[in-house]
């Protein structure tokens, strides 16, 4: 996969943010997720690659678009006879769709995208996460006590527990968890939605997050992985199976293990991987978009595998043909 995509995915990424960020509080999630999907969707095509979308908005019958399985890039607009490097490409156009609904932050528009066969096609089921930076992913264990988990990051980071702080989702399933690390002394932030922000932010030094903890959306899970891979962070997670059913749909998408503890490099294993976001609402890393008559001004987060980079992007779209300012 060519690395010059990067840019091409930072568009798909800014327009789906631009897109919702403009229903901001309308109070309705469903249509900020609408928009996100469309914009993504009419960008996408425009990336010269030969797509296909593993994680998205569902199976066919239940999305109508950047559904599982479905086909996009310039080989499926407009062929030509011209190849196109074959993309896997998991989406989430509006990660946090009560965020953007009601103006909180940590609203994102994402992907990641790697070589075929390189992010995992995760079933929509829960999955238990905890993700940390660099310098703890060697000492947590999925499987260990919280207490057990929090002093080994503490430790790693020279600090006591007490100064950690851990994000966790705002949900009753949570309460046991949240109990627990109460006891530590560690201090939590919870929060309404998006533990995929919440993860990055984890992973990357001086945003005064330590570590994220919970039950979350697998898909959701595939992609902070990308992200942890670019980031040098770590991702534990095990798919929450507890029914028959679930468990045919892990097989349907061939996992058969279904006990198994992933890591970043076994829910992102491609070489190549490219990480894109947009900050919808303003953001520990991002700022939300911001509308100012002449133009849009948005902030990204754009990394890769190869070459190996990460880089903040601050763009305007001049909306006007008249003499537009730009502030620093
Ligand atoms: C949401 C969302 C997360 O998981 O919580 C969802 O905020 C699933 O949890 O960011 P609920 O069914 O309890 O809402 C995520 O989408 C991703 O893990």
């Amino acid at each position: 996969m060519d690395s010059d995509l990067s840019l091409d995915f930072l568009r798909v990424v800014e327009q789906a943010a631009i897109a919702c960020a403009q229903t901001m509080g309308q109070g309705d999630r469903h249509k900020s997720d609408q928009v996100a999907v469309e914009a993504m969707r009419r960008e996408m095509d425009s990336v010269p690659i030969d797509g296909t979308i593993v994680i998205g908005e569902g199976e066919r019958d239940e999305a109508p678009m950047l559904f599982i399985g479905e086909k996009v890039g310039m080989a499926h607009r407009a062929p030509n006879g011209r190849v196109f490097p074959q993309v896997d490409i998991a989406v989430d156009p509006l990660e946090g769709t009560n965020l953007c609904a009601t103006g909180a932050p940590n609203a994102i528009a994402v992907l990641a995208a790697s070589e075929h066969g390189g992010l995992l096609h995760a079933p929509d089921l829960y999955m238990e996460k905890l993700v940390v930076g660099p310098s703890s992913k060697d000492v947590v264990d999925l499987d260990a006590p919280v207490r057990f988990n929090l002093r080994a990051i503490a430790q790693a980071l020279g600090r006591r527990v007490e100064d950690l702080v851990v994000i966790v989702l705002d949900r009753p399933r949570h309460a046991q968890l949240v109990d627990e690390i109460r006891s530590t002394g560690a201090r939590i932030r919870l929060i309404g939605d998006g533990d995929l922000s919440a993860g990055i932010a984890a992973a990357v030094v001086g945003s005064g997050v330590h570590a994220v903890m919970g039950i979350g959306g697998a898909p959701e899970g595939v992609l902070t992985a990308a992200a942890m891979r670019c980031l040098n962070g770590e991702i534990l997670a095990r798919l929450v199976v507890s029914t028959p059913e679930h468990e045919e749909r892990c097989r349907a998408m061939g996992i058969t293990d279904v006990k198994r503890v992933y890591r970043a490099k076994d829910l992102a294993s491609g070489e190549r991987l490219i990480f894109a976001a947009t900050g919808v609402t303003d953001g520990a890393l991002m700022r939300g978009v911001r509308f100012f008559g002449d133009g849009t001004r948005t902030t990204s987060l754009i990394m890769q595998t190869h070459p190996h980079q990460i880089r903040f992007i601050d763009s305007i779209q001049v909306n006007t043909q008249k003499d537009v300012r730009i502030r620093f």
